[in-house]
């Protein structure tokens, strides 16, 4: 039995082009600054974001804690969505390591408006803390692979300006996000003081992620990145997979979101609650509760299957496309969802 895995994109397998790629790579050390792929890393991931700097860094969640920790002083608040992955996945790491305390916002499907943002800004008061930074996160996972508009992210950029505050946007999916909304990601990353994107997930390359924003910003980013041990050496090999990655997988996520959309209605179809209409990218979330099944009784009865999936609560079970997973697989996966639903019906 093949297993379909449809946890998340971060399963992804390296291409053969990425492999040839790394076998390939010009390599030196890195925190020397020496490393070339790096460098090249860096400049092509700056460029496209249309950034003066880059910072290749090991994980999303080591870049969004950079951003946290360049931007904002101990003590400060960040505005945030109360389903974020940085509050809700990030096992606390901004009290932890920067002293940063988190404001969330409730928002529909994760997308916070900047009338909702405006009314988390504090005011100058002793008794409260400073806010720091507004974070964004575009698609947002947990919202179903929701996506900013461009209006919406341009309204809250002015209100950030109009208030002296940064902006980061967790853009782990930002390709995703580009892709279904047909907009650039340097458009995006221009309503943002700095962006953290991962080449990790639907681009499949086998490890990293990156940080952008201006010279002063990144070299405190680096600093902090050398504080957390996350220093890489001969780095290359795994830059060399992350240019392949930017340069040939952003424009096949289109067939990730078609696969997610017809999934969505598939499960629809069933009596799965979702709304497919709002299936943007490659993330679906799946409520069971009509089922009256758990979403972890689902996942176990889907597993016996040789279907993985992600419990998200009590009645919600996320499924994610990507690259691995083709037009027979998402039909057989539908073929299983099927059979579990039916026998339980
Ligand atoms: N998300 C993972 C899990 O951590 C939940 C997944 O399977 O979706 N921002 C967003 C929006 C993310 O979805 C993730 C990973 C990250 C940041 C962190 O990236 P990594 O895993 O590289 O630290």
């Amino acid at each position: 039995m093949t297993v379909i895995d449809l946890r998340s994109d971060t399963v992804t397998r390296p291409t053969a082009a990425m492999r040839e790629a790394m076998y390939r790579a010009e390599v030196g050390d890195d925190v020397f600054g020496d490393d070339p792929t790096v460098r090249e890393l860096e400049e092509y991931a700056a460029d496209m974001c249309g950034k003066p700097a880059a910072l290749f860094v090991v994980s999303g969640t080591m870049g969004n804690q950079l951003a946290i920790l360049s931007h904002c002083r101990r003590g400060d608040e960040a505005i945030v969505d109360y389903n974020s992955h940085i509050a809700y996945y990030e096992a606390g790491a901004p009290a932890v390591l920067a002293g940063v305390s988190l404001r969330t916002v409730v928002a529909d499907d994760g997308i916070m408006t900047a009338r909702q943002i405006a009314a988390a800004i504090r005011p100058v008061d002793i008794h409260q803390p400073p806010t720091g930074l507004i974070c964004l996160e575009n698609s947002h996972n947990r919202g179903g692979g929701t996506c900013y508009s461009l209006t919406r992210l341009r309204q809250i950029r002015d209100l950030a300006v109009g208030h002296g505050l940064p902006v980061h946007i967790d853009g782990a999916r930002i390709f995703n996000a580009a892709v279904a909304r047909g907009y650039q990601v340097s458009e995006c990353a221009d309503c943002a003081d700095s962006m953290m994107f991962c080449l990790s997930k639907g681009l499949a390359a086998p490890v990293g992620s990156i940080l952008v924003g201006d010279r002063e910003f990144i070299a405190r980013a680096r600093r902090w990145r050398k504080v957390l041990g996350g220093g890489m050496r001969q780095a290359g090999v795994l830059a060399a997979a992350g240019l392949v990655a930017l340069r040939e997988m952003p424009e096949r996520l289109a067939e990730d979101h078609r696969r997610a959309r017809r999934l969505a209605e598939a499960g629809r179809e069933l009596g799965l609650q979702v709304d497919a209409e709002k299936i943007e990218t490659n993330i679906v979330v799946f409520d069971s509760q009509w089922w009256g099944i758990t979403a972890v009784e689902l996942q176990q009865k889907l597993k016996q299957r040789g279907i993985l999936t992600t419990v998200f609560d009590r009645y919600a079970l996320r499924m994610v496309t990507h690259y691995q997973i083709d037009d027979e697989m998402l039909e057989r996966a539908i073929a299983g969802l099927a059979a579990v639903l039916n026998r339980q019906g």
